[in-house]
């Protein structure tokens, strides 16, 4: 099945290409076309800001509790499409489709959450220092909010923005990887069908970097944007936050992480072993949230190592329709890059995990393969054991299946290797000591903190965002992403009759400060 692929704005298909096309293929059989997208201009994106700018009134004057309604009926067509979605995110992303059907479960509980939050976005009432005075606060939508996000979870993480940006009242420009434009096409309909938005209220625009660059600072510079939401690279994360930052406005950034997961000797070691795997090689280490180096206890070093090292030779990869810890990289583009990864090897470097490194081919086999190699994008999952802290592949991120190790002696080393690099989204510890536990949650520099569990899979309802190289502190998810969608407005109303003034016509008490008890 081989769709054609358009951005809409304001309700309208736009069929003309002037961004040029694109394929999206299938990564695990590059022959399959899932996808001809007509890619958009920076003037189209720029289009659509303004066409969710003239929706922006209508939309925040529906009452919440009716938008929260329109989420419940997008959580439920969502939940009923599920293993189509599924199915589609794994055939243009090659995410394994067990995964996917988590991905597209993370919708529903994005849904479900924010559904009852229509009857909620609570203001408060606040006393006033004067008489026959109120205080009051409102959460006011932004206004446009403009969504940039990746293709490695081309329809959940678009979720953690859409669903409480179209709850609190804004209307939205998304922009989506070009590579899973089919995925997030699917979604975009689940959400215009399922919460009958008016046309302008939800608009979808492909486009590669460059126009969508050029077309968010137009958009900022006629003030149709007021928010970015931006999930990439830290590199892309700061030019979107320079740029806001010029036209005075904030971008949630979700950048990459380099996230640390450390082995202590009280540690359950077959535990931390089937972590490391599920992290560091689960989406092919192409998670934010992907484990970057173990950092485990000297004591420990050898029995895990040994331990990883045959658990990843064991973990079937393959074709992601089949029961695989992961399949290929999400597009061509992230294999290449992932060669110059594997290019920081270093010849006192020792590799582990697999029958070869780099590509598998019939000539650089793997064991255990799933399916045809030669089809798809599929590297060997690589230990790199003997890392130095000034290794590149110590400092940087690594998107795709690879691991780093070293050793540690003391939980204060062991803190400072964590927060080395600079990153700080997820960091994982494993151990029995519970003081050691809160030793590390304090110490470690990363938004999310793991205690004998993976640094990915977090839920969807706690904070989710990192500090650092990784992102600028905002958080998504649960209450805490409402303060992105929405600005507190405060509103003070006199029923005195008179002129009161603030910290001027205050009633002061007489308090008697000299008084001292008697013994
Ligand atoms: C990402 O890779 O951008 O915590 C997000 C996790 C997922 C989300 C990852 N729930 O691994």
């Amino acid at each position: 099945m081989n769709r054609n692929i358009t951005s809409v704005i304001a309700g309208n298909e736009e069929t003309g290409a002037p961004g040029g096309r694109f394929r999206s293929v299938n990564p695990a059989a590059t022959s399959e076309v899932v996808a001809e997208v007509a890619l958009g201009s920076a003037k189209m994106f720029a289009d659509a800001a303004r066409a969710a700018r003239a929706a922006k009134l209508s939309w925040s004057d529906v009452p919440a509790p009716v938008r929260g309604r329109a989420i419940a009926h997008i959580g439920r067509l969502v939940e009923a499409n599920a293993e189509s979605l599924a199915r589609l995110v794994t055939r243009e992303i090659g995410k394994p489709y067990a995964e996917a059907l988590g991905e597209v479960r993370e919708i529903v509980d994005t849904c479900d959450f924010f559904l009852g939050e229509g009857r909620r976005l609570y203001g408060q009432t606040v006393p006033s220092e004067m008489p026959d005075k109120q205080l009051f606060t409102f959460r006011n939508p932004v206004g446009v909010v403009a969504v940039i996000t990746a293709g490695n979870f081309p329809v959940a993480v678009p979720s953690w923005y859409l669903v409480p940006a179209l709850l609190c009242g804004n209307c939205v420009v998304w922009k989506p990887a070009e590579y899973a434009s089919a995925s997030a096409r699917a979604l975009y309909e689940l959400l215009v069908r399922g919460g009958g938005l008016p046309d302008g209220v939800l608009n979808l625009v492909l486009a590669d970097g460059d126009e969508t660059f050029a077309g968010l600072d137009i958009a900022l510079g006629e003030g149709c944007v007021d928010k970015v939401g931006f999930t990439g690279s830290s590199k892309v994360g700061a030019r979107i936050g320079e740029l806001t930052g010029r036209h005075l406005q904030s971008a949630c950034l979700e950048l990459g992480g380099k996230n640390p997961m450390v082995v202590t000797p009280s540690a359950d070691i077959d535990l931390a072993v089937a972590a490391a795997l599920f992290s560091g090689f689960g989406t092919a280490g192409q998670r934010c949230t992907s484990l970057g180096t173990v950092i485990v206890h000297e004591d420990v070093r050898e029995e895990f190592t040994g331990q990883l090292d045959e658990a990843t030779r064991q973990a079937p990869v393959g074709d992601p329709f089949r029961d695989v810890v992961y399949g290929p990289m999400l597009n061509a583009r992230f294999g290449r890059r992932f060669e110059e990864y594997l290019g920081w090897i270093q010849p006192y470097h020792r590799l582990l995990g697999s029958t070869g490194t780099g590509r598998i081919t019939a000539r650089n086999p793997r064991e255990g393969f799933l399916g045809d190699p030669e089809a798809g994008i599929f590297y060997h999952p690589t230990i790199v054991t003997g890392l130095r802290e000034e290794d590149a592949l110590f400092r940087e991120e690594t998107f795709g299946p690879l691991v780093g190790l070293m050793g540690y002696r003391d939980l204060d080393e062991a803190i400072r290797l964590a927060n080395a690099p600079g990153y700080g989204l997820s960091a994982a510890i494993y151990t029995r000591d519970p003081a050691e536990a809160f030793r590390f949650r304090r110490g470690v520099s990363a938004g999310m903190v793991s205690i004998n569990n993976s640094t990915s899979g977090a839920e969807a309802h706690l904070p989710f965002g990192g500090n650092g190289k990784s992102g600028n502190g905002s958080r998504q998810s649960g209450i805490w992403v409402l303060d992105q969608f929405t600005r507190w407005q405060s509103m003070n109303w006199d029923y005195s009759g008179s002129l009161q003034k603030a910290q001027m016509d205050v009633a002061e008490l007489n308090a008697d400060e000299s008084y001292r008890l008697t013994d």
